[in-house]
């Protein structure tokens, strides 16, 4: 098991001028310091490689660049690096600094990057330096085909908008991250453990099933898939054990212990969990059910209104758990449809349902809502995982969740 490989992260890389702040606007970003800044123009020399979970999007890979204003025949050297940059580009970020406005080398890299067809947001950075509406960026460039959002990496001022914009603007094909196919290499072998009971549909698997199986047919990975009841079968027969274990949560406690410790096991929902959102940001909102208390306010958010059967998971089991973890009656709103209601700020936590009819993109636009509200967000699988004791087994092939699990200290 492996990190999210670099093939499969969304690479962003900033372009500008020297001292524009783009090493400033990666730290602001990742809400780390993991750029060097300085107010000496030229800080950033060679293209930076930075392998990132960006709170909201996921995994990502920023590419930090050198000014594309150097001088000299070194500077021009480093100016070629950074342009060469724009080959391994999903999406490009034009930075330029309120003070000192666009010209002949912004209009340059916008030509190369429509010619190469790769989305450009634009940045006008260092917003905190100038007037309001005083920026020398002239206004008919806002006319123009691209985004423009204003930042002060300083401040921190325009960050969560330009988050937003990173998860409409990136290509359509990021959008479809791989499901189980990336956690493995090709011709490895997967074992789905798909129980089949009376709640099963009537002569077919379920959704999640079935594109799980097809994500991993695409990634040219093996797929055995076996009932509950003849796992200890299913593996007798592999010469060689699984690379990884796939069940429904629902028979997780029987496969977790006929599965040895040693082999990596997770389930459907958290794959899906992953493959919907953020992971990263669903684990750390599930943590905090540790901290309910007794009339705190929770919002459960399910995107569609769908048929509610006896016992329905987000009306009757999840506020169970809940009010068991919080030690008594909690305040809870449900929400169903398109958007989210607009007073996110009231809630102490918002559960989200599995996604299943909304995209990655509009679930990752929920998430950065939570967030923007300063209102942690779990989903349906993760928190079903959590309260099942299960989570750190099922995260175990994802070491970058493991980390937030100990660190948040589970
Ligand atoms: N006031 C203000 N200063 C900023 C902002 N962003 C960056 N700076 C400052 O501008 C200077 C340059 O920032 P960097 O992030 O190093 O800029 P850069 O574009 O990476 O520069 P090079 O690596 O030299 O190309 C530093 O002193 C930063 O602290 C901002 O939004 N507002
Ligand atoms: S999980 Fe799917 S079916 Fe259930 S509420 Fe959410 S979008 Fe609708
Ligand atoms: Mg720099």
């Amino acid at each position: 098991m492996h990190k999210t490989p670099r093939s499969s992260r969304l690479h962003i890389a900033l372009f500008g001028r020297r001292n524009t702040g783009k090493s400033s606007l990666i730290n602001a970003l990742t809400g780390q310091e993991l750029a060097i800044v300085s107010p000496i123009p030229g800080t950033t020399t060679d293209p930076v490689y930075k392998s990132m979970e960006i709170p909201g999007i996921g995994p990502v890979e920023l590419i930090d660049t050198a000014g594309l204003d150097d001088v000299g025949e070194l500077g021009q050297r480093r100016i070629d690096k950074s342009i060469a940059v724009l080959d391994q580009t999903d999406l490009a970020l034009l930075v330029v600094s309120a003070e000192q406005g666009f010209g002949e080398i912004e209009t340059e890299l916008l030509r190369d990057v429509k010619q190469k067809k790769i989305p450009v947001i634009g940045i006008i950075n260092k917003i905190d330096l100038v007037a309001e509406g005083c920026t020398k960026v002239s206004h008919d460039l806002f006319d123009s085909e691209i985004c423009w959002v204003k930042t002060s990496a300083l401040t921190g001022r325009g960050i969560e908008e330009l988050v937003q914009l990173i998860i409409t603007e990136a290509p359509q094909d990021w959008a479809r991250a791989a499901i189980a196919g990336d956690l493995l290499s090709s011709g490895d072998l997967a074992l789905l453990v798909t129980p089949i009971d009376g709640a099963a549909p009537q002569g077919r698997l379920i959704l999640p099933q079935v594109q799980t199986i097809r994500d991993l047919l695409d990634h040219e990975c093996l797929v055995l898939i076996a009932k509950d009841g003849q796992l200890r079968k299913a593996l007798e027969r592999c010469e060689q054990p699984p690379s990884l274990v796939i069940t429904d949560s629902q028979v997780f406690k029987e496969v977790d212990a006929i599965i040895p410790s040693h082999l990596p096991l997770t389930s459907f929902s958290i794959l899906f969990a992953r493959y919907k959102g953020d992971l990263g940001t669903l684990v750390r909102g599930v943590l905090t059910i540790k901290d309910l208390k007794p009339g705190d306010k929770v919002l459960i958010a399910e995107a569609c209104t769908h048929h509610r059967v006896e016992d329905d998971i987000g009306t009757v089991k999840i506020p169970h758990w809940l009010r068991e973890y919080a030690g008594g009656e909690l305040d809870f709103t449900w929400a169903s449809g398109g958007t989210l209601p607009g007073d996110l700020q009231q809630y102490r936590l918002i559960v989200h349902c599995g996604a299943c009819m909304i995209n990655r993109r509009q679930m990752l636009s929920r998430i950065i809502a939570a967030g923007a509200a300063g209102v942690p967000i779990v989903n349906y699988g993760v928190l079903i995982a959590f309260v099942h004791g299960i989570l750190e087994r099922t995260l175990a092939p994802f070491p970058d969740m493991l980390q937030i699990l100990k660190s948040q200290g589970d």
